[in-house]
C-alpha cells in the first residue's frame, strides 16, 4: 500500500479527502487520526488474511484466551511500531506539518478492563502474536469501558467512559458470523433412538455479533485476532414487549463491571459471562468443523484458556455442545472438555471467589445448570470413593453447596491445568486456599509468573531509554528481552550511568510539565518521584503510604531542620464505585495533598499529587518518570502485581513487601537492589493475637497520625475519615498497616539516604533494568505454550517461511 514516505503521503491525502469530504487544509486532528487509523487497519489486512490461512493449513493446536477483560489502551503507535512503519509514517506526517504525537492523543484508550487481570490479557496477546503463536483473544465489546474518574473537591466522581463516541477504527464488524445466545426458557427431555435428547425451548435469544480487532506481532507479519462480542437484539425475537427486549439485550454488553473483587448486579453479570462463553465456543466449534467432520479430536486442535473464573461456564458449555450438538456420550465429552480447558487463578482473596445462587443460575441457564449439577454429582461420588465418610471434606469441595454454585471449584474440576500467577501465590494456592484440590489433582497445579510486554512498556513508552539500551547492547533485546542482562557490563561505566540519569531527569520533567498543565501544581523534577499507581484496595495499602506522608509532614513541622530528601509522592487509583472505604482513602490522599502542598513550611520538600483517571495511556507517561515504585500490599494478598515489573523495567527501585512477584524481583536483583520491609506472607497467615491498639498506644508516631484522622487536624472534614480510623482500631486493622508502619518508615528513611548517593542509586537502577527481561510476557507466554497449551511454534514458522 505504501512502501515509502512519498507513497504514504499521497495515499494519506487522498484517503483523507475521500473519507472526510474535506480538503487537507480544513481537516481536524480527529479527521487525521481517523484517516491514519483506517489506513493502518487496511495495511494489516493482507497479513491478517495470510495468517489465518496459514493457521488453517497447519491445522495445529490453536489457543483461545477467554477473558471478560482486555485492557488494551491505545493502539495507534503500538500498531505502527509492530508493523515496522513508525518512522516512515512519523516523517511523512511531519512533512505535511502534522505531529504524530498530537494525533495519538485523539485516540481514546480501549479501557475494557479494571486493572492487572485485563492488562495481562492485553500483554499476552502482544506476546502471542510477536512470538508467532496461534493464539486469539475472545472478549466482550463493552459500550462503556471502565468509568472515567474525576476528582472534585477531593472526592472521586465517576463519569461514563465513551471510547466508542467517535467510532473505533481498529475493529471489523462481522454480522454474518453472529451467534444466537439463549437465556431463560425450559429444557425438554425427549427420547430419540434410545438416547436422551435435550431441547432448550422458549428461550430468549440474544444475538452476539463479533467485532474483530487485528493483533499484529512485532515485525513478523503475524496478525492474530481479538474477537469482541457485541450484544444485539436477535433478528427473530421471541418477546412480547419488543422495546423492553431491546433494552435488556443491549445492556448485556453495555458496561464493564467496574469492580474486580466484589460481585454486583448478579443476573446481568452472569448473563455477560455466559454470553461471552457461548458465543466464543460456538464460533470456535464452527471454525473447527470446517476442517473436521466430528468433534472426537477437538482437544488435539483446540486449547481454551479461561482467565480467572469469569469464563468458567466454558466447561459446561463445551459439554453441552459436544453432547447435545455433537452427539457424544458423557464420558467422551468429559474427556475432551477436561483436555481442552485450562484455568488461571488470579487471587486468593476469598471475597473475590465467585459464587452464584442457584435461584439465579438455574432459571437463567437451565440446560447449563443441569450439566453443572451432573458434573457435581459425579465429582462428589468420586470424592466419596476417595474419602469415604468424610462428609465435611465433600461439603467443602462440592461445586454446588448451600444453594450456591462455586465457580472456582468448577474450574478446578473441569480443567487440566490450574496455574497461579507468581511462585508465592501458587504455593499459597497449593498449601492453603486450594489444598483440598491439590491433594487429589496435584498434577494440575503449576506456576506461571506474570509478565509484561517490554515492547509497549519500554520500547514504545520510554523511547529515550530504549535507544540508550540499543546503543549499548544492540537491538537483540527487543526479540530476546533476557538480553537486557548484558547491560550489567555498564555497571561501572560512569558515562553510561550519567546518560541513564539524564534520561530519567528528562522523563521526570515531562511528567512534571503534564502535572503542571493538568493540576496547576508545580513540582520539582529534582525531588524523588515516589509513585503508587494501581487500583485502590485496602489490601494494597495506599493507606500505609499516606500515613507515612503524614508522619513526614509532622516531623518536618516539629523540626524544620529534619533531614529529609525532598520527595514528590504521586498517586493514581480508581476505586470501585460501590467501595465506600476505598473512596474514603482517595479523599484522604487528596486532603493530605491539599494540606501539604499549601503549607510553606514544607514547601520545597514535600508534595503530594493525585493524578485523576489513571489508565494505560497515563501509565505510559508515569513509569518512565518514577524513581521509587510502591509495592506495599499486605504479604500474601497480592497474587502477583504487574506494575512492579513495569517500574523495574524503567529503572525505578521497589519499596515492597515480600508479596506476589516482588519476591521474584528480589531474587533477580539481589537484596541490595530493592527495599524490602514488613511482615512476610507466612507471618501474616499465621499471625497469632494481633492487637492493633497496642501499636497505637506504644508508638507515638502512629498515635499522632491516626489521631489526626479525626481530631480536626484537617480543616472542614470533621468525621470524613472515621471509617478509616475505625478500620485501624475498632476492627483491628485487618491488613496490618500499623504492624508494618515502623518497618516502612525505616525503609523509606533508607531510600532517602541511598538516593543521596547518586552513583549507588544509578547502579541499583541499572541492575533493575538489566534483570527485568525475565518479566517480559514473552517468557511467560513461552511457559504457557510449553507446559500448558503444548502448541508447536516450529510448525507455524516452517509453514510460513
Ligand atoms: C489480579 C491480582 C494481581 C495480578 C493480576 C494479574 C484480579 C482478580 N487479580 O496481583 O490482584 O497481577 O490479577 O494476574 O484482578
Amino acid at each position: 500500500m505504501f512502501s515509502n514516505k512519498e507513497a504514504f503521503k499521497r495515499h494519506f491525502l487522498q484517503r483523507l479527502e475521500m473519507m472526510c469530504g474535506k480538503s487537507f487544509a480544513e481537516s481536524t486532528k480527529d479527521d487525521q487520526f481517523d484517516t491514519l487509523g483506517h489506513m493502518i487497519r487496511e495495511y494489516v489486512s493482507k497479513d491478517w488474511i495470510n495468517t489465518n490461512e496459514r493457521y488453517r493449513a497447519a491445522d495445529e493446536r490453536q489457543v483461545y484466551y477467554l477473558s471478560i477483560e482486555f485492557l488494551l489502551g491505545r493502539l495507534l503507535r503500538h500498531n505502527l511500531m509492530n508493523l515496522g512503519i513508525e518512522e516512515l509514517v512519523e516523517e511523512g506526517l511531519h512533512d505535511l506539518g502534522i505531529d504524530l504525537k498530537q494525533i495519538e492523543d485523539v485516540e481514546s484508550d480501549a479501557g475494557l478492563g479494571n486493572g492487572g487481570l485485563g492488562r495481562l490479557a492485553a500483554c499476552f496477546l502482544d506476546s502471542l502474536a510477536s512470538l508467532n503463536f496461534p493464539g486469539h483473544g475472545c472478549g466482550i465489546r463493552y459500550k462503556h469501558g471502565l468509568f472515567e474518574q474525576k476528582i472534585i473537591e477531593g472526592f472521586q466522581v465517576e463519569l461514563p467512559e465513551l471510547w466508542l463516541r467517535h467510532g473505533q477504527v481498529w475493529e471489523v464488524r462481522k454480522a454474518d458470523l453472529a451467534i444466537e445466545v439463549p437465556f431463560w426458557g425450559n429444557v425438554k427431555v425427549l427420547e430419540e433412538n434410545g438416547r436422551l435428547v435435550f431441547q432448550h425451548t422458549n428461550a430468549e435469544k440474544i444475538s452476539a455479533v463479533p467485532y474483530d480487532i487485528p493483533v499484529a506481532g512485532f515485525k513478523n507479519q503475524t496478525v492474530n485476532t481479538l474477537r469482541l462480542w457485541n450484544a444485539e437484539p436477535s433478528p427473530f425475537p421471541f418477546h412480547k414487549d419488543i422495546l423492553k427486549y431491546k433494552r435488556e439485550t443491549e445492556s448485556v454488553s453495555e458496561f464493564l463491571y467496574p469492580d474486580d473483587t466484589h460481585d454486583e448486579g448478579k443476573i446481568l453479570r452472569l448473563k455477560q459471562q455466559y454470553f461471552l462463553v457461548c458465543a466464543s465456543i460456538s464460533s470456535i466449534v464452527r471454525g473447527y468443523l470446517k476442517k473436521h467432520d466430528s468433534l472426537h479430536d477437538f482437544h488435539r486442535h483446540v486449547c481454551i484458556h479461561i482467565n480467572d473464573t469469569h469464563p468458567v461456564l466454558a466447561i459446561p458449555e463445551l459439554m453441552r455442545i459436544l453432547m447435545d450438538v455433537g452427539g457424544l456420550g458423557w464420558d467422551e465429552a468429559w474427556d475432551i472438555t477436561t483436555q481442552t480447558i485450562s484455568y488461571t487463578n488470579h487471587t486468593t482473596l476469598s471475597e473475590a471467589l465467585e459464587t452464584w445462587p442457584i435461584r439465579i443460575f438455574q432459571p437463567l441457564l437451565p440446560r447449563i445448570y443441569m450439566i453443572v449439577n451432573e458434573i457435581n454429582e459425579r465429582f462428589c461420588q468420586k470424592l466419596w470413593q476417595l474419602f469415604p465418610g468424610d462428609w465435611k471434606r465433600i461439603e467443602r469441595m462440592a461445586i454446588i453447596a448451600h444453594d450456591q454454585v462455586k465457580m472456582a471449584h468448577l474450574a478446578l474440576v473441569g480443567s487440566y491445568s490450574v496455574n497461579g500467577v507468581a511462585a508465592l501465590h501458587t504455593e499459597i494456592l497449593k498449601k492453603r486456599e486450594m489444598n483440598d484440590f491439590y491433594q487429589i489433582f496435584p498434577e494440575k497445579f503449576n506456576n506461571k509468573t506474570n509478565g509484561i510486554t517490554h515492547r509497549r512498556w519500554l520500547l514504545k513508552s520510554n523511547p529515550m531509554l530504549a535507544d540508550l539500551v540499543t546503543e549499548a547492547i544492540g537491538p537483540s533485546w527487543i526479540r530476546q528481552p533476557e538480553e537486557l542482562s548484558r547491560l550489567l557490563e555498564y555497571q561501572n561505566d560512569s558515562v553510561f550511568l550519567t546518560q541513564l540519569d539524564d534520561i530519567k531527569k528528562r522523563n521526570k520533567q515531562k511528567l512534571a510539565d503534564r502535572i503542571q498543565a493538568q493540576t496547576g501544581i508545580s513540582i520539582d523534577s529534582s525531588t524523588i518521584f515516589d509513585v503508587q499507581v494501581k487500583r485502590l484496595h485496602a489490601y494494597k495499602r495506599q493507606l500505609l503510604n499516606v500515613l507515612h506522608i503524614m508522619h513526614i509532614y509532622n516531623r518536618i513541622k516539629e523540626d524544620p531542620q529534619y533531614l529529609f530528601y525532598p520527595r514528590t509522592f504521586i498517586f493514581g487509583a480508581k476505586a470501585s464505585p460501590g467501595y465506600y472505604y476505598a473512596k474514603k482513602i482517595i479523599k484522604l490522599i487528596n486532603t493530605v495533598a491539599e494540606k501539604v502542598n499549601n503549607d510553606p513550611a514544607v514547601h520545597d520538600r514535600l508534595k503530594v499529587i493525585f493524578l485523576e483517571n489513571y489508565r494505560v495511556s497515563l501509565a505510559e507517561e508515569i513509569f518512565p518518570a518514577a524513581d521509587v515504585s510502591e509495592q506495599i500490599s499486605t504479604a500474601s494478598k497480592e497474587a502477583s502485581g504487574t506494575g512492579n515489573m513495569k517500574f523495574m523495567m524503567n529503572g525505578a527501585l521497589t519499596v515492597g513487601t515480600l508479596d506476589g512477584a516482588n519476591v521474584e524481583i528480589k531474587e533477580r536483583v539481589g537484596e541490595n537492589n530493592i527495599f524490602i520491609f514488613g511482615l512476610k506472607a507466612d507471618e501474616v497467615l499465621n499471625y497469632q493475637g494481633y492487637r492493633s491498639v497496642e501499636f497505637f498506644h506504644y508508638d507515638k508516631r502512629i498515635r499522632k497520625v491516626v489521631e489526626q484522622l479525626t481530631n480536626g487536624f484537617f480543616a472542614d472534614v470533621d468525621d470524613e475519615f472515621e471509617a478509616i480510623y475505625d478500620s485501624l482500631l475498632m476492627q483491628n486493622d485487618q491488613y496490618f498497616v500499623l504492624r508494618d508502619f515502623d518497618s516502612y518508615v525505616n525503609i523509606q528513611k533508607k531510600v532517602g539516604q541511598t538516593y543521596v548517593n547518586k552513583e549507588k542509586w544509578l547502579k541499583m537502577s541499572l541492575m533493575n533494568i538489566a534483570q527485568s527481561g525475565y518479566f517480559s510476557s514473552d517468557r511467560t507466554i513461552k511457559e504457557y505454550v510449553d507446559d500448558i497449551w503444548k502448541i508447536d511454534q516450529a510448525d507455524y514458522t516452517r509453514l510460513y517461511h
